[in-house]
């Protein structure tokens, strides 16, 4: 049913260290070209670091753990690559279609495959104003079992939403050196994490606890804030004005967070994009060093 890369296989066999890395974020979170570039990058920053990188996606219906050098490019060139949360796998896999998985399809296929770290961008959440569009990102952190390095949740979200629901699935969240919850594209969203922690050995510490109190089946997420914000005036302007323009257009369903993070791209000349480029190389360079300390 999966098809490793020859180097993930090998890190299983021999209990390397691994990190799952999202493609949605590939495919449809970062414009072109430099969304490949990004991909190649945040690999590599994780093998420096000392682990070895797991890039999740479906191609011709298969899923694949690992993508080789062609297979990246095709989920970041590829127009008729869609975009997979848990519910399409299945679909997906029978159409024989490829596919970049979202958070919630990525963390699945990672436990699945024996992985426990797992980073991303930003966590997706409740939706703001549309009390029913609710990311099934929050669903797959509450059935799987994976450590989830995040800068919290896209600010186009309901963070205080995002973390009630947090708390009704009994998903704990770290904060990684602070304990006010990032905001994705700023450095603090406004609102309290209850626990930080300031070490990968506290984090595995916690990981290893989790399974003799049977609380282990589900995510555990790491909130690193970005360290170099984008400007908050601009940030809240064009949040403002994106929210605005998604209803207008009628954006709907799994279009809605592409067209967000597509317009904060577009109107913030740049700025969104080194932000979000930043908090994915951080996410993944502090997810390797969390799975080496969970080998331990
Ligand atoms: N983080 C980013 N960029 C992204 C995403 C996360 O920095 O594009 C993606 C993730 O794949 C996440 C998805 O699971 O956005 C959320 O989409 P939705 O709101 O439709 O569940
Ligand atoms: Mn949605």
């Amino acid at each position: 049913m999966i098809k490793f890369s020859s180097e993930v296989r090998e890190a299983e066999g021999a209990n390397k260290p691994i990190v799952a890395l999202e493609s949605t974020i590939i495919s449809h979170g970062l414009p072109r070209p430099r969304n490949l570039e990004v991909a190649r990058e945040v690999e590599e920053i994780v093998r420096a670091a000392g682990a070895v990188p797991a890039t999740i996606a479906l191609i011709d219906g298969v899923i694949h753990v690992g993508l080789e050098a062609d297979q990246l490019d095709r989920i970041a060139n590829d127009d008729n690559v869609v975009k997979a949360s848990t519910r399409d796998l299945a679909i997906v896999e029978a159409t024989k279609k490829s596919a970049a998985t979202t958070v919630a399809a990525t963390a699945h296929i990672a436990h699945f495959a024996g992985i426990s770290v797992f980073a991303t961008g930003g966590l997706g959440g409740v939706h703001r104003g549309h009390t029913y569009d609710e990311s099934a990102d929050l669903i797959a952190l509450a059935e799987t079992p994976i450590v989830i390095v995040c800068a919290g949740v896209k600010s186009i979200l309901d963070v205080p939403g995002t973390l009630e629901r947090l708390e009704t699935f009994a998903v704990p969240v770290l904060g990684y050196g602070t304990t006010k919850f990032p905001g994705f594209y700023l450095t603090e969203s406004g609102y309290e994490i209850e626990h930080r922690v300031d070490s990968v050995a506290e984090i595995a510490a916690i990981w290893h606890n989790r399974f003799e109190l049977k609380t282990a089946d589900r995510a555990v997420v790491i909130a690193n804030p970005v360290v170099n914000q984008m400007d908050l005036k601009l940030h809240n302007d064009i949040l403002e004005s994106g929210l605005k323009a998604a209803d207008s257009n009628h954006v709907t369903g799994k279009a809605v967070t592409p067209f967000l993070l597509e317009y904060f791209h577009t109107h913030s000349k740049g700025e969104s994009l080194r932000v979000n480029i930043d908090i994915i190389k951080a996410n993944a360079n502090l997810a390797a060093l969390i799975a080496i300390a969970l080998n331990n």
